[in-house]
């Protein structure tokens, strides 16, 4: 082989080199801007760091259900709610980045108005024994909250499932109003659940049972968040 033929070749592998590395380059960037995109539009609105290594193992995949639909007829999926995840049919999904949202995409907000469109939704009725177990459970009687202290990490997506187990009506509330809009209220002997993303800020967030005279006879526990 000559040189001139060699050196040709060592460009053309060479030019090859340059071209794939290029395109590996390009995807990753690409990638990149469309999960910032997530990120900073979901996480702004809330002010939650990203944290979907913390979205429970044992979530399943939601199913968007209040889309809009487009001139052609076709739903449109907001970028928050695909590939999201959701703990308990008919609680909040969880966006790909932890953050919980509504199902319209938007960042739950834990301080809106309790049954708002904003807040986090307790689900209806649900069975506590067929409750995934990523899911808090807590009991509430006329004896208190059971248990009556629990440990989340700051900011992660986390679900608490709320079982009157006596023959009265609870409704677990947060003392603070950063968390007023997380609310569940519960007939007697019935479960039901919330997500939401607990506070970023750790520290002890006391809870309640808002039934007049049930926090007084001792309906009352805390969350720390760490
Ligand atoms: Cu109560």
């Amino acid at each position: 082989m000559s040189n001139g033929s060699k050196n040709k070749n060592l460009l053309i592998i060479l030019g090859l080199v340059v071209i794939v590395a290029i395109i590996v380059v390009a995807a990753l960037m690409t990638q990149k801007d469309e999960s910032d995109v997530v990120n900073s539009d979901v996480e702004n609105s809330l002010n939650v760091g990203p944290a979907s290594a913390d979205i429970p193992a044992d979530a399943q995949a939601y199913v968007p259900t209040e889309l809009s639909l487009d001139e052609n007829g076709e739903p449109i999926i907001p970028d928050a709610l695909i590939d999201a995840m959701v703990t308990i049919e008919g609680a909040n999904p969880i966006a790909k980045n932890g953050i919980v949202v509504t199902p319209a995409g938007e960042a739950v907000q834990n301080d809106a108005v309790p049954m708002s469109p904003e807040a986090p939704k307790q689900t209806s009725s649900v069975v506590v024994e067929e409750l995934p177990d990523s899911v808090i459970k807590l009991s509430v009687s006329a004896a208190g909250f059971e248990p009556n202290q629990i440990s989340v990490k700051a900011g992660a997506p986390i679900t608490i499932a709320i079982t009157s187990t006596d023959n009265f009506t609870h409704v677990f509330m947060f003392d603070d109003s950063a968390l007023g809009a997380v609310a569940v209220g519960v007939s007697p002997y019935e479960t039901r659940a919330i997500t939401f993303n607990s506070p970023k800020e750790a520290g002890e967030y006391t809870f309640r049972c808002d039934v007049p005279g049930h926090a007084g006879r001792g309906e009352v526990g805390k969350m720390i968040v760490q």
